[in-house]
C-alpha cells in the first residue's frame, strides 16, 4: 500500500479522505491562532506523501531561457532569505454549503480547508535570475511546478502559474523550506514547497522536485482538467474544461468558526461573541467584516485583527470577532458573515448562481444557526 509511508497525524484533525490524506482544522480552534498550528494546519494530498531523503534531495530548474541547475537544500539557502505571511486555502473550502443547493463533485470541505502560516524561503524570482532568465523573455508565459508525489504511472502532482505572478518582484513567491519558523513537516511538503501568496493552494506546489519556464501551462490533470469555475447551467454532458481559465487569485471569502452550527450558547449581557477568518486571493486586503443576526435589516461591523501590509501585497488572512445582540426570549439565532476587500469586493449572498459541478470558488456568505441557552 503506496499510503502505509504516509506520515503520523494529530489526532485532533478532521479526515475528509484517508487515502490520499485530506483533512481540516476543528472549526471551532481555526481563529484561536493568527498563525494556525502547522500539526493542525489542513492538509490536502492528491497522492501518497513521497519519501524524500535530503542526503540526495534536489529541485532541478530548467526550460526556455534558463541554464539548468540542480540545487540541493544548502545551495538554496545561499539565496536571500525571506519570511512572509501567506493564507492557504483550497479552491474547495466551503463545498459542502455549496453540495446543498445541488450535488458537486468533489470532498466534502468544511469551513476549514484554509491556514494562515509564516513561510520562509528564497524567492523564485531570484533562482530564476540566478539561471539566467529575463525580465520579458520572448517565449515565456509561465513556470510549472512539479511534485516529487507520483501517481502509479508515475505522474507527477503538477500546477503552473503565469511568468508575471512569478517574476513580479513584491509577488512574494517563495520556495519555502520553513513553515511558523520550523522546517516543512511531511504533510505540507518537506523539505520544499512553493508558496504562491494570493494564490489557490493547488498551485502551492509541495515536495518540489522541478521547476520549468514555459510558454504553455502545465499539462497537469489539476491544472487542465480541474480547478476551473463554470456556469451554473453547465453540466458534466457539457463541460468543456479547456474553455475555463485555470484558478489562480481566489476570491474575498468569511467564515464564522466559533460558535459553529447547533452550538448551545448562553448570552452574556445579552449578547453572543463571534469569530471568524476572512481573506481575499490576488493580495487584496480585507477593509471590512459585516454581520446581520436579523437576516439583513441590521449588520455591525466586525473587530478586525489583521497584518498591515498594503493591497496589494496582503497575503494574511484577517481574524475577526463580533458581539451580536440576542433578542430577549429567542430560542435559536441565525447569524450571517460576508466580507468587503480592498477593492469593495463582496461575497454572493447564496450558492444557487455561483453553483458549479465541481463545488469551486463557494464564497457565499456563511450562515450559522445558534441555539440559545437560556
Ligand atoms: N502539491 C503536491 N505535490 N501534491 C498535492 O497533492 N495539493 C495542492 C497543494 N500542493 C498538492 C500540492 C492543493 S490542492 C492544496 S489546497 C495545497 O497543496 C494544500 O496545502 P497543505 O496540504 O499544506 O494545506
Ligand atoms: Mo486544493
Amino acid at each position: 500500500d503506496p499510503y502505509d509511508a504516509d506520515p503520523r497525524r494529530h489526532p485532533a484533525l478532521q479526515p475528509r479522505s484517508l487515502k490520499p490524506y485530506n483533512a481540516e482544522t476543528p472549526l471551532k480552534i481555526l481563529a484561536d491562532n493568527f498563525f494556525t498550528p502547522s500539526d493542525l494546519f489542513f492538509v490536502r494530498n492528491h497522492l501518497p506523501v513521497p519519501e524524500i531523503d535530503l542526503a540526495s534531495y534536489e529541485v532541478e530548474i530548467e526550460g526556455v531561457g534558463v541554464k539548468s541547475m540542480k540545487l540541493n537544500l544548502e545551495q538554496l539557502k545561499k539565496f536571500p532569505k525571506f519570511t512572509i505571511t501567506s493564507t492557504v486555502q483550497c479552491s474547495g473550502n466551503r463545498r459542502s454549503e455549496m453540495t446543498k443547493v445541488k450535488p458537486v463533485k468533489g470532498l466534502d470541505w468544511g469551513q476549514a480547508a484554509i491556514g494562515n502560516a509564516s513561510w520562509t524561503g528564497v524567492r523564485l524570482r531570484d533562482v530564476l535570475l540566478a539561471a539566467g532568465l529575463k525580465d520579458d523573455q520572448p517565449g515565456v508565459e509561465h513556470v510549472q511546478f512539479e511534485g516529487l508525489d507520483t501517481d502509479p504511472s508515475m505522474h507527477p502532482y503538477g500546477a503552473s502559474i503565469p511568468i508575471e505572478k512569478a517574476m513580479d518582484p513584491k509577488g512574494d513567491v517563495l520556495l519555502a523550506f520553513e513553515m511558523n519558523g520550523e522546517p516543512l513537516t511531511r504533510d505540507h511538503g518537506f523539505p520544499v514547497r512553493v508558496i504562491v501568496p494570493g494564490v489557490t493552494g493547488a498551485r502551492n506546489v509541495k515536495w518540489l522536485g522541478k521547476v520549468i519556464v514555459s510558454g504553455k501551462e502545465s499539462d497537469s490533470h489539476w491544472q487542465q482538467n480541474d480547478y476551473k469555475g463554470f456556469s451554473p447551467s453547465t453540466d458534466w454532458d457539457t463541460v468543456d474544461f479547456s474553455s475555463a481559465p485555470a484558478i489562480q487569485e481566489l476570491p474575498v471569502i468569511s467564515a464564522i468558526c466559533d460558535p459553529v452550527q447547533g452550538d448551545k450558547v448562553k448570552p452574556v449581557d445579552g449578547k453572543i461573541p463571534l469569530r471568524g477568518y476572512a481573506w481575499s486571493g490576488g493580495g487584496r486586503k480585507i477593509v471590512r467584516v459585516d454581520v446581520t443576526w436579523d437576516q439583513g435589516k441590521t449588520w455591525g461591523v466586525a473587530k478586525l485583527e489583521q497584518e498591515s501590509n498594503k493591497h496589494p501585497y496582503h497575503w494574511g488572512w484577517t481574524l475577526w470577532t463580533m458581539e451580536v445582540p440576542v433578542p430577549p426570549n429567542a430560542k435559536k439565532l441565525e447569524v450571517w458573515v460576508k466580507a468587503v476587500d480592498s477593492t469593495y469586493n463582496t461575497q454572493p449572498e447564496g450558492f444557487a448562481n455561483i453553483w458549479n459541478l465541481r463545488g469551486v470558488l463557494s464564497n457565499a456568505y456563511h450562515r450559522v444557526t445558534i441555539d440559545i441557552n437560556t
